[in-house]
């Protein structure tokens, strides 16, 4: 029997650590060796047939042996890591002669290296970190243990209500995260809650709560509270440049960007229409006054008569300021077309006039224009009914426009005073307001009708005496009262008469239409103690007039009544005796006038239980 030589034994690789298997026998030895080239007894090896692999964990003490065929390295895998396995080989050959071991070699299977990838997660916000390879979804699994080596992502995804802010301890930035296992790490993601501003104000008039600008948070809901000053209420509310309206509060729901919310205030004021309808306690009425059947009254019913009667609403404003005045009636086939209506207010008593026998007008409001009126003082408006056809008295509606102080109307200069027809006339004036500014003007004339809506303007009237008329408006939208110039174009007249209720005319406290018989024109007024009524006289050219007055009778008629004359020498004061001389012209002496000055005649009522009579004014030109 032949038998092989003596292997000799390499160990051509140590410790390979497996990806992913974290095994107990994860560990390999890779073995090698060279083939005998002689047998025992010195020939040459002719037939080797294979080797065995004899190996144990303790030195020449072998558990284990593997026939590896006829190679010369092999591969041992399964080691278990942390022990020592100790190995030597055999060659045999085709009659399975084995030989003796060769030498020994040795190898100690380390452990396999781990380590623990930790991911903490800081901030306000909330989100996920995943990494790849698998193992982190953090979220629930916040570590990981990893092989040495392994080159680990991580990636964090913010929820929707925050944004990923950064990486910190092992990563910076916001990218993907890339550590290489070479130690146990900590990761930390800062997730940031996303906010936004809502910015939150108010104008003059009130508050918005919270104010300013309001951080919230992502989805998060917020209300605003929007409380008026004490005499304020809210206007307007403004979401995102949106009006919303009257609104008290308004949340803001899921918010998800940046928001304004913008409060503005206004001025209380009476928040209903003051109507007085017929019947009620500020109603009062001479004549006789009769249920119509006219149909849709306001209210129950309206009232008609004829013949003189006079119907008075009084109205005492709690609130001074403008009013837009208006009336209705009923409507009957037997109406009058024009009914005389008095509407007292902080400017005097103007007279309208009024068609009821025009069907349309029956049964709505029918707006006669814009007054101003003070807080506590009464006024009255009176209808006048007009002879055998019927007058209609039902309701009238004062219907708050604005506090503020209306504008003043000013006429500077009519250059000429004194034109002919065809000739270019110059008319220039202006307007002011204490509380605010001038933004419009209306020039109109008594005969052409409306002449311009600018500051100053020139042009050629039609011949005659024009009643020029300025009013102006304020920023508010506030007309002002008419200011009033006669201008004459032509032939100036001789005689200027001024009746009660013409718009040259002014009053203090409360004049009412007298029910005396043959006063000049329409009607004559009456009133008592210390009021005023004035006459306002614009002479048509510059001269000597002879100046007249109209009172008519009462038997409660004063008899010794200051009339204050005023002319270009200063102003004079006369006495009449209205018990004497009623019902026609009584002469009062001649004055001199000059034209482009407003002169005034100005009676003064004596105390009660005397009455005074305001009726009409004639200027005489004499030369
Ligand atoms: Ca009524
Ligand atoms: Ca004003
Ligand atoms: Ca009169």
């Amino acid at each position: 029997m032949k038998k092989i030589n003596l292997l000799f034994l390499f160990l051509v690789c140590t410790l390979i650590i497996f990806l992913h298997a974290p095994s107990a026998f994860s560990g390999f030895a890779t073995l090698s060796w060279d083939p005998p080239v002689t047998d025992a007894d010195g020939t040459p090896v002719s037939d080797l047939a294979g080797y065995k692999i004899y190996y144990g964990t303790s030195s020449s003490n072998y558990s284990q042996n593997i026939d590896v065929g006829n190679v010369t390295t092999y591969t041992i895998n399964n080691l278990t890591e942390g022990m020592t396995y100790y190995f030597a080989a055999t060659a045999y050959d085709a009659a399975r002669n084995e030989s003796t071991e060769s030498n020994e070699v040795s190898k100690t299977i380390q452990l396999s290296l781990q380590y623990s990838l930790s991911v903490e997660k800081a901030g306000t916000g909330s989100g996920t970190v995943t990494s790849y390879p698998a193992g982190i979804i953090c979220g629930s699994a916040c570590s990981g243990t990893y092989d040495d080596g392994t080159s680990i992502s991580l990636t964090a995804s913010p929820a929707a209500n925050s944004i990923f802010a950064g990486w910190s301890t092992g990563c910076s930035g916001t990218g993907t995260c890339t550590v290489t296992m070479d130690a146990a790490k900590t990761i930390t993601a800062t997730f940031t809650l996303k906010t936004y501003a809502i910015t939150a104000s108010a104008e003059a008039g009130g508050s918005i709560s919270p104010s300013g600008s309001v951080p919230v948070n992502y989805g998060a809901s917020k209300t605003f509270s929007i409380t008026p000053d004490a005499g304020y209420h809210v206007m307007d509310v403004k979401v995102d440049g949106m009006s919303r309206g009257t609104l008290s509060t308004f949340t803001f729901t899921t918010i998800t960007a940046n928001h304004a919310i913008q409060a503005t205030f206004a001025t209380n004021t009476p928040s209903q229409d003051i109507i007085i309808d017929n019947g009620e306690p500020s109603t009062s009425s001479t004549g006789t006054w009769s249920i119509s059947s006219g149909l849709n009254p306001y209210g129950t019913n309206s009232l008609f008569s004829r013949n003189g009667g006079t119907y008075t609403w009084t109205f005492t404003p709690s609130q001074t300021g403008t009013y837009e005045v208006s009336m209705w009636w009923t409507y009957r086939p037997t109406r009058s077309s024009s009914v005389p209506i008095d509407i007292e207010s902080s400017w005097g008593t103007a007279r309208i006039y009024v068609n009821q026998i025009d069907e349309l007008k029956g049964s709505t409001w029918n707006i006669f224009g814009n007054y101003y009126f003070e807080a506590g003082k009464s006024y009255k408006v009176t209808i006048i009914a007009q002879g055998a056809s019927t007058t209609c008295a039902d309701t009238v509606r004062f219907r708050f426009i604005s506090s503020t102080t209306p504008p003043e109307a000013y006429i500077d200069s009519i250059n000429p005073r004194l034109a002919e027809p065809g000739q270019t006339i110059e008319f220039r004036g202006h307007g002011e307001d204490s509380d605010g500014y001038v933004e419009a003007y209306q020039w109109e004339s008594s005969i052409d009708g409306p002449l311009s809506d600018s500051q100053a303007f020139t042009a050629a009237l039609s011949a005659g005496t024009h009643e020029i008329s300025l009013q102006v408006q304020d920023n508010e939208g506030v007309w002002s009262q008419p200011v009033m110039e006669v201008l004459v174009v032509g032939t100036p007249p001789t005689e200027v008469i001024i009746d009660n209720h013409d718009k040259a005319t002014s009053q203090t406290g409360t004049w009412s239409v007298s029910g005396s018989t043959n006063p000049y024109g329409a009607d004559s007024l009456w009133s008592r103690d210390g009021t005023a009524f004035t006459w306002h006289f614009n002479p048509p050219q510059s001269g000597n007039y002879e100046l007249s007055m109209w009172w008519t009778f009462w038997k409660s008629r004063s008899t010794n009544i200051p009339v204050d004359i005023e002319y270009s020498g200063g102003t004079k004061r006369a006495y009449i005796n209205q018990q004497q001389n009623t019902g026609k012209w009584n002469v009062l002496g001649t004055y001199y006038f000059e034209v482009g000055v407003n002169y005034r005649i100005t009676v003064i009522s004596q105390p009660r239980p005397t009455s005074t009579c305001a009726d009409a004014v004639r200027f005489l030109y004499v030369r």
